[in-house]
């Protein structure tokens, strides 16, 4: 077993400001979980962190937080056991406060981890079904318990969080994270637009287009190529649209289309 250098703190109180912007108190009173890293409220704890850094980045601390991801503990039905959301994109550089809510009637884990260190988890969670993760990656909830995980990815990479609960993984808990570099456009960056003009010979289409976030551009009509010639096919003059447009070589083009 891995040395524990964090102290893990256990915050049984609504009283923490951490929750002053959270949706989650109500009717979850005494059942808030925190894990953080335990030097909280000094300074001393920033400089200190890089001895805890792990292949997906380090705990991180409240006052880095730059972004909320709610997560949801789900079983449904048909008996899956599932993670909302299923997939997550995030950039190198962000801190993350993944605010965790067991919506479950089962005990269920998050384990933020890369895939290959949550397998391994898994097989000694198989050989000793009674342990309990408690390391600033993990958080283990009750039916209807919230908890939070305050991570900041340093590193680019695939990684996941998991339930290593025998049978849960293979039930469907695990969500992919893909972590990009903090200079790349978003992928995933749809924005909503009318199509005004397609010319098919010249491979462009002119796009009544709100604000592209992803290059920084105001709402506005633009002239726009295509990264595939299909892409064309499937757009008429007065078509509204989701598109995703990225700079390549100077050239404002259309990647993605829905
Ligand atoms: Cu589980």
């Amino acid at each position: 077993m891995k040395t524990q250098l964090l102290s893990t703190a256990l915050i049984l109180t609504l009283a923490s400001p951490i929750y002053a912007s959270g949706s989650h108190t109500g009717g979850h009173e005494g059942k808030t979980k925190t894990v953080e890293n335990g030097s909280h409220g000094h300074s001393e704890g920033h400089g200190e962190a890089g001895h805890h850094e792990m292949a997906t980045g380090m705990p991180g601390m409240v006052d880095m937080v730059t972004r909320t991801i709610d997560v949801s503990m789900i079983e449904t039905d048909d008996g899956d056991m599932v993670f909302e959301p299923k997939s997550l994109e995030i950039k190198a550089g962000e801190t993350v406060r993944f605010a965790i809510l067991n919506k479950g009637e089962l005990e269920h884990e998050f384990v933020l981890d890369t895939v290959e260190k949550n397998a391994e988890h898994k097989a000694i969670m198989e050989k000793f079904p009674e342990m309990e993760h408690d390391d600033p990656n993990s958080v283990r909830l009750e039916e209807g318990q919230f908890g939070e995980i305050i991570w900041s990815f340093t590193k680019t990479g695939t990684f996941e969080f998991a339930c290593l609960i025998p049978g849960h993984y293979e039930a469907g808990m695990h969500s992919s994270i893909e972590v990009s570099d903090a200079g790349q456009a978003a992928a995933v960056s749809y924005t909503k637009g009318v199509v005004k003009k397609v010319n098919a010979k010249s491979g462009k289409v002119t796009i009544i287009h709100e604000k592209l976030a992803n290059l920084g551009m105001p709402a506005m009509t633009m002239v726009f190529r295509v990264a595939e010639k299909a892409m064309l096919e499937k757009m008429n003059a007065g078509d509204n649209i989701e598109f995703v447009a990225e700079r390549l070589k100077g050239k404002l083009v259309v990647t993605d289309l829905k």
